[in-house]
This record gives C-alpha cells, structure tokens and sequence, in this order.
C-alpha cells in the first residue's frame, strides 16, 4: 500500500517529468543522437517528424508526450540491433516537433506541408504521434505527391473505421475511414475491437483483415498481405496493436494484442519483396517512471527502420 509521503512523492516525480517533458523543448534530442551525431537533412534516407497531437483522446491521455519521450528513449538503443543493417548507416534526421495548435484540419494541413517537404527531398518520412489522427496528413500528402498508387497497412487494435466519434470525424477513431475515402487499399492487422458499423464497413468495402484473434488461432500467415496489394507501403502503426502488457503506456489499452516477435516476423513479412515509402508510430502515452513504453516504441521504430533497408 501507498503511503502519503510515498504518494506525495511520487506526484513530486510525475509532475517533474511531465514539466521536464513540457518545457525542454529546444532539448529534445535528435533519434539516437547518444551514438550518432546527426546527419544533414539531405545526408539522411529517414526523417522523423516528431507530431505531438492531443486533442480528441476519448480514455486514457498522455500521447501529446508521446514523441518527445520516444525520442528520449532512442538515446538508450543499441545501434546495431543483432540482425540488419543498423538504419545510422543511411541517416536519420530528426526535425523540430510540428505546432499542434489550432483545429484539427489546420494542424493536418501543416503535418502534411511538412511531410511533402520531406518527399520532395526524396525521403522517407517517418511521424511520431501523438493521436492516431495524425496519420490523416503523411498519407494525404503522398497522395498529392504521387496519387494513390500505394497501400496503407495498418496496426492497430481498433479498426478506426467510424464516419465521426464524439462529434467530430477527425478524431482517433475515425482516421482509418479518412484515410480509404483518399482510394487507397487499406490491410488491417490485430484489430480486436471496433462497432458493429465499423465491422459493416470493412464487409462493404471488402477491406483486407487479419484480426488479433485469427492471428491468435491460426498463426502467422507466410504471405500477410493479398498477391495483388500494391507493392509501395505506407505504415501506420497504433501501439495498441501489441500487447498492453508490452506498452501499458497507451490511451486505450486492449487485452490480447500481438506480441513481440510475432509483431516483428509479421511486418518482416508484410515488407518483404515490397517498398516503405513513410511510416508512424502513434498513440503513445508514456506512464511516468515507467519507460518500457517508450522504449519498446522507439526499439519499434529502429526496427521497422532497419526492415525497410532488407
Ligand atoms: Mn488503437
């Protein structure tokens, strides 16, 4: 049991962190800036946009934290991560947070303004949220830069397939909706849970899905994605699809989610014979004095980094 000095310190502890976290902003360090000096922006095949969007969380909060504390984790990574090339080889630039201040379909616009920056530079975007919303405006951005000719592959344990949720239709559970109005076939992987018109709406549309229970029941697929699923990949990776015993650091945690190396061999496979053209990692909230989260999250991004150079 807590007792008071206890609990009064560890609110001392929490309310330091958070304010650490706030405040600092000029100091937050590149992505495994501890072992790698930063490259130039045009030296680096990754850029990371770091999008520290909170505004439509319906339960737990936090993700607004969440960039900032997974680029405080990257300092505590291996480069070499035992099995590929380490991604420092072809650079990772880590660029200033975008301003997340104002209505959602103004921040978007930014976030997507600063995403075709980075593809006009001929590189690989790689977003760090904040709120699943986030991942509207790299995706929207790529269609304007090159049309829908790729897939988006989503991770996730909500399908985020609703029209609106709490009356808005930009929010968290509705981004996957935004993003297949643009045309773009969509793959959803250990998804286990979503509403009754979200699960009408994946029927209609015939959108590919391999739930988190299917994936429990009948393994790994070899092949994860349909023979005719384009060959140019978008990522969007909501940390909810692993195992909230993994990331208890998240806004709306849901039992029964994929765990590590189940989640590593599938994307493997997803990428294998395919191309990574951007990625997030969203929804993020890291648990003060707790950093599994946050590290098992930017150990996620290093990870799908590195897969992409395979
Ligand atoms: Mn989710």
């Amino acid at each position: 049991m807590f007792r008071p000095r206890m609990i009064a310190r560890l609110t001392h502890l929490y309310c330091h962190e958070i304010s650490a976290m706030s405040t600092h902003k000029t100091e937050c360090p590149a992505f495994l800036a501890s072992d790698v000096p930063p490259p130039a922006p045009e030296k680096a095949r990754f850029h990371i946009l770091p999008v520290p969007y909170e505004k439509t969380v319906s339960y737990g909060h936090g993700t607004g934290l969440g960039p900032e504390a997974i680029l405080r984790a990257s300092q505590q990574l291996e480069v070499f991560n035992g099995h590929n090339c380490p991604a420092t080889e072809v650079g990772i630039f880590t660029h200033p947070p975008v301003s997340c201040t104002g209505e959602a379909p103004v921040v978007l616009r930014r976030i997507s303004d600063r995403v075709r920056d980075i593809l006009t530079l001929g590189k690989i975007p790689v977003i760090l949220g904040g709120e699943h919303t986030v991942s509207y405006a790299p995706v929207a951005a790529l269609v304007e830069a090159r049309g829908a000719d790729f897939g988006v592959v989503h991770f996730d344990a909500h399908a985020d397939l609703r029209q609106e949720y709490e009356g808005t239709p930009w929010s968290h559970a509705c981004v996957m909706r935004r993003i297949h109005e643009l045309e773009l076939p969509v793959a959803q992987f250990a998804v286990r849970s979503l509403s009754w018109d979200e699960h009408q709406y994946r029927l209609d549309h015939n959108i590919f899905h391999l739930d988190a229970a299917e994936l429990a029941e009948e393994g790994l697929p070899v092949l994860p994605l349909p023979d005719d699923f384009p060959e140019d990949i978008y990522l969007t990776f909501d940390i909810d699809a692993l195992d909230p015993s993994l990331i208890p650091g998240t806004g709306t945690p849901e039992p029964g989610g994929l765990f590590w190396h189940d989640a590593m061999r599938l994307l493997r496979q997803i990428l294998a014979g395919r191309r990574l053209i951007g990625f997030d990692v969203v929804e993020l909230a890291p648990v003060p004095n707790a950093h599994v989260s946050e590290f098992s999250a930017a150990r996620l991004v290093y990870e799908i980094m590195g897969m992409a150079l395979e």
